[in-house]
């Protein structure tokens, strides 16, 4: 690490503030917030939707640990989306997913619209214990929102398409704020993101934006770059070992290059042999594409430095 490298300033921490930008004439406005069992796309749909990866995406369940901003903005119309953790049953969760998943209920409080995003693969195959926990918090909210219903995932259930349609029509009586049902492949080939888009720019109602016609998302930059780092981990990691990223070093360099300095802690000797691999290849190789996907996504030159790190036991 150089010496001069410090670590990210409060302004490179902190969710983005946008005041007194130009708004155009006849600005329109919706929140909508994604609400479904962990896994079924909901970052996917985001990222499809704005066109950018905004929230990272893993075949793990709980990737998205926190609340996440994704804003979609076409002519005088701005779609704010709140991408949420996966929710599971309270009796199924562990302390640590509590808080995910309080998360997600309180971005309903937020939001003008919800979209209720469904795993077809798991309806047909799977237990469908979580919807039906979904449904019934959705009937128990104090003002009604109206929402959106979507069953991802259809390029998995070729040739069963007649069971999805009756699940959705039973869905669609459970709650009656449904407005309509949008069939959806989040995944190349793509199928039904179009709709998708049109139909939630059709939600839209006058009002001031909250963000420049520009800006996708007001997570701060350590805060992207931090996920970016994870969904690469995440890909390494086949198991939910715990890793703490610890930024070090935040460093602007000459011919406009971003320096970052970053620790990985974890608990054992063991994820550390993991992580960095025989001779180091595993974690250049994680390096190499986190530093690209970071390179994209601020857009300028970035060289990145991770560094595995064993948590020191406390002596007692
Ligand atoms: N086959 C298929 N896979 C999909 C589709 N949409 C998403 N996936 C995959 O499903 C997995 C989960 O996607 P995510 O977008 O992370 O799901 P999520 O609902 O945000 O998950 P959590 O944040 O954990 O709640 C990833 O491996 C995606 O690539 C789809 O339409 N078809
Ligand atoms: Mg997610």
């Amino acid at each position: 690490m150089p010496i001069f490298a410090s670590p990210a300033s409060m302004t490179i921490r902190l969710p983005k503030v946008f005041v007194n930008f130009d708004q155009p004439p006849n600005s329109e406005i919706s929140k909508i917030a994604l609400i479904g069992s962990p896994n079924v796309g909901k970052s996917t749909i985001v990222n499809d939707l704005v066109k950018s990866t905004i929230s990272i995406v893993s075949v793990r369940p709980h990737t998205t640990r926190e609340r996440i901003k994704a804003v979609l903005t076409q002519d005088n119309k701005q779609t704010v989306f709140y991408d949420t953790p996966g929710v599971v049953p309270e009796k199924n969760l562990s302390r640590l997913n509590r808080e995910l998943v309080t998360a997600s209920w309180k971005a309903l409080e937020d939001a003008d619209h919800l979209l209720v995003v469904m795993d077809c693969n798991k309806l047909l195959k799977h237990s469908v214990v979580t919807e039906s926990y979904i449904f019934q918090r959705l009937e128990k909210l104090e003002k009604a929102i109206p929402a959106t219903l979507v069953f991802n995932k259809m390029d998995l259930v070729k040739g069963q398409e007649d069971k999805i349609q009756e699940i959705a029509a039973t869905y669609n009586n459970q709650y009656p704020h449904f407005v309509k049902t949008i069939f959806t492949s989040a995944q190349s080939p793509k199928v039904g993101i179009q709709e998708l888009r049109s139909h939630i720019l059709s939600l839209t109602q006058p009002g001031p934006w909250l963000y420049p016609a520009t800006q996708k998302t007001d997570q701060s930059d350590l805060s992207r770059v931090e996920d970016m780092i994870r969904s690469e981990l995440y890909a390494v990691l086949k198991l939910p070992y715990f890793v703490k990223q610890v930024n070090v070093g935040w460093t602007e360099l000459e011919g406009n290059i971003l320096r970052i300095d970053q620790n990985l802690v974890v608990e054992r000797p063991g994820m550390k042999k993991i992580i960095v691999g025989t001779d180091g290849v595993v974690i250049r190789d994680l390096t190499i594409k986190a530093r690209q996907d970071i390179s994209r996504a601020l857009g300028r030159r970035v060289m990145l430095n991770l560094q595995v790190k064993v948590k020191k036991s406390r002596k007692v």
